[in-house]
């Protein structure tokens, strides 16, 4: 059975609530008019705007995503926004491990774990995102950096449940830069990603995974990226900020 695809706006931080709602009902519209069934369609506004979204939302095919989340459920954690909330509020989908969060934010691969346990207990479903630095790259170093995030990402997970994940692969060279993979080397490495998780866990588990791709995709290279067979769906951030881009990339997809 051929996998679905994902395509889901990382708005980072960016929109207030009232240029968010704008957004989504733009997004709305052009969606409604898209052949549907094998594409799903998410966005990830930020915090303060996922309730206004939601709503907007109600009704709408569209899911719901949170940027990030913490892994424990409630208490002293200032700043902090819960799992359990993210699904209250209306979230399918949490993005977890964004190489901004790693970079910025101090985050490692034992901490997107916990957070990931968090999110499945909450009933939602992780975005765990893995992706090289230049330097790595050049250094041939690729391919080791994703399999061990990925594996740290899912460490203590069963098969059963991995193969609910949702992974994103995102060169770090090709976020926001307009430098975007060459559809070839993402397919080899999201190949290299589910021969990984054939490895560590099943086939049938690797099969079932999606494996999106993210960094720089736009209207005119969506198409060919998720026209690779392992490329299962995109995580498009600047791009997702105006509804028609984000709508002709969807339109990539189906
Ligand atoms: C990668 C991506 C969205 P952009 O970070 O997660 O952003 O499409 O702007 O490179």
């Amino acid at each position: 059975q051929a996998r679905r695809k994902l395509i889901a706006g990382n708005w980072k931080m960016n929109k207030t609530v009232s240029e968010g709602l704008a957004l989504v009902r733009e997004l709305k519209g052009l969606v409604a008019s898209l052949p549907g069934e094998r594409v799903e369609v998410a966005v990830a506004p930020t915090f303060v705007s996922l309730h206004a979204v939601a709503k907007e939302l109600e009704g709408s095919s569209v899911k719901l995503a949170g940027q990030n989340c913490h892994w424990e459920a409630s208490g002293a954690f200032t700043g902090e926004v819960s799992a359990g909330m993210l699904k209250d509020v209306g979230c399918t989908y949490v993005i977890l491990g964004h190489s901004e969060r790693r970079q910025f934010f101090g985050e490692t691969d034992e901490t997107v774990n916990k957070r990931a346990r968090a999110v499945l207990g909450a009933g939602l479903i992780p975005i765990l995102c893995v992706g090289e630095t230049l330097a790595e790259r050049e250094a041939g170093r690729t391919l080791e950096v994703v399999e061990r995030q990925v594996t740290g990402g899912l460490k203590g997970f069963q098969a059963a449940e991995v193969a609910t994940f949702v992974l994103a692969y995102e060169p770090v060279w090709a976020i926001g830069t307009g430098r975007t993979a060459t559809s070839a080397q993402a397919q080899e490495v999201h190949k290299s990603l589910r021969a990984h998780l054939a490895k560590l866990y099943d086939g049938e588990t690797a099969e079932r995974v999606l494996i999106q791709y993210g960094g720089s995709v736009k209207p005119d290279n969506a198409a060919e990226l998720l026209g690779q067979p392992d490329v299962d769906g995109a995580l498009v951030g600047g791009a997702s900020l105006k509804a028609g881009d984000f709508a002709a990339i969807i339109k990539g997809g189906a």
